[in-house]
């Protein structure tokens, strides 16, 4: 793991302290923040879709469970789980986070787990460019649990970034036996970056997000740093109880999503050993390896074989060839976007569409108890993203292009 990096003047004059000036003046564009080169990744945002399931056999774990509340509450502790990898993966010492690559529209991220929980697809794409969103369906084969979502940031500046993130998932888990699925509808949680001021920024979520199920129950969980005179980083409460009744709370969590918590049955107030269900220590879980196909068997469009030359330069810290190719990739999709508008098309998801027309049955049914609009917010994601299994048969079915033509694509659309 890399340690954090000190404030610093940088080869080619990008000092920490331009970068702090440029963000109390920026314009919520997160892709407009010139970043020194020391705090740029060479990750590009389709591939946090991954950080939802780095530990198969919990986000798989529901379908075993027959008592629908309990069921509810492994959800919730699937959930309480990704939070550090989510959040904090790349910055385990504190104070490394990067500036994500930006992704470009199409872009995609595949991969799979296989371990003990049997294997785990994850389709990760980008679905919009203005505004950026990145939609992506992840499903446990052997299971059938399946998450979808997309997520899209809006960001603003007031004494530090604040990331308020737009979108949602929804998680589906058969009922064990019986034919029955149930869905999750799951809130984002918003975000802001500390440390700035130091040169060592790291994420603290904030405020509230939810999750809420098709069989009646809710999860509320509420984050909290440190403060002044108290508190401790990363920290969270989160209670379960039946929807509308948040008094008659089942269970209840608390900890810090970056090292341990404790599940216990029942209100806080009654904590003891005896009612204590379960606890969590991510050290004790090792993450589950991703597995992505090299990058000559991938597609043009995949995230590291399209984004490797910047990468490579970003390695070596070499700023000229990360704006030269980064620029390759920009111009090709501006003149790929004018060349639709002439044809009167647009860019084909190979994975998800946009359904703006009919309402969503889950946002329609779960929207109104996390204060979800129906449209789930389209207009600032581009659209309301769902999966597409017509398209993802098609794309699965589809020969990887031969390598002229897998050379023509990279120069039409990314300018390789
Ligand atoms: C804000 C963020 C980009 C967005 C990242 C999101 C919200 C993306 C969706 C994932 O599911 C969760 C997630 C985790 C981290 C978020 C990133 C943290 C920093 C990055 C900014 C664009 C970079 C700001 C620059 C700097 C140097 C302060 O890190």
């Amino acid at each position: 793991m890399e340690s954090a990096t000190p404030p610093q003047q940088v080869a080619g004059g990008s000092s920490w302290g331009a970068f702090l000036k440029s963000i109390a003046s920026f314009n919520g564009d997160l892709s407009s923040l010139t970043a020194p080169p020391f705090i740029l990744s060479s990750t590009s945002l389709t591939e946090f879709s991954s950080y939802w399931c780095e530990h198969p056999s919990v986000f798989a774990a529901p379908a075993k469970e027959a008592d629908a509340a309990k069921r509810a509450s492994l959800v919730l502790k699937w959930f309480l789980t990704t939070l550090k990898q989510q959040y904090a993966s790349r910055s385990e010492q504190y104070g490394n986070e990067k500036k994500p690559l930006n992704p470009f529209l199409g872009e995609l991220f595949l991969g799979k787990w296989e371990d003990d929980a049997g294997t785990t697809e994850l389709i990760s794409e980008q679905v919009s460019h203005h505004p950026p969103a990145t939609a992506y369906n992840i499903t446990n084969l052997p299971s059938g649990v399946r998450l979808e979502g997309y997520n899209a940031q809006k960001a603003s500046f007031s004494k530090t970034i604040n990331i308020k993130q737009i979108g949602h998932a929804v998680l589906t888990v058969p009922v064990p036996s019986s034919s029955d699925r149930e869905t999750y509808l799951i809130t984002l949680p918003a975000l802001h970056i500390e440390g700035l001021i130091f040169g060592s920024p790291f994420i603290e979520l904030e405020g509230t997000s939810y999750i809420t199920s098709s069989t009646g129950f809710t999860a509320k969980i509420d984050y909290s740093g440190k403060g002044w005179l108290s508190g401790k980083k990363n920290s969270f409460t989160a209670i379960l109880y039946p929807t509308g009744k948040e008094k008659d709370v089942l269970f209840n969590v608390s900890g810090q999503w970056t090292k341990t918590f404790e599940i216990h049955t029942g209100a806080a107030k009654s904590n003891n050993k005896n009612n204590l269900i379960d606890t969590w220590d991510p050290a004790l879980f090792p993450l589950s390896e991703l597995i992505v196909a090299p990058i000559e068997k991938q597609h043009p469009l995949e995230s590291r074989r399209a984004w490797a030359k910047v990468a490579a330069a970003i390695a070596k810290s070499d700023l000229d060839t990360v704006g030269l190719e980064k620029g390759k990739i920009e111009n090709a999709q501006r003149e790929m976007r004018v060349k639709e508008r002439a044809e009167g098309r647009s860019w084909e998801r190979r994975y998800f569409t946009a359904q703006n027309d009919t309402p969503d049955p889950v946002l329609t049914s779960l929207g109104p108890t996390v204060s979800l609009a129906e449209h789930g917010d389209a207009d600032k994601t581009g659209g309301l993203w769902r999966f597409d299994s017509g398209k993802a048969a098609k794309a699965h079915d589809e020969p990887l292009p031969s390598e002229e033509d897998a050379g023509k694509l990279a120069r039409e659309l990314l300018g390789q």
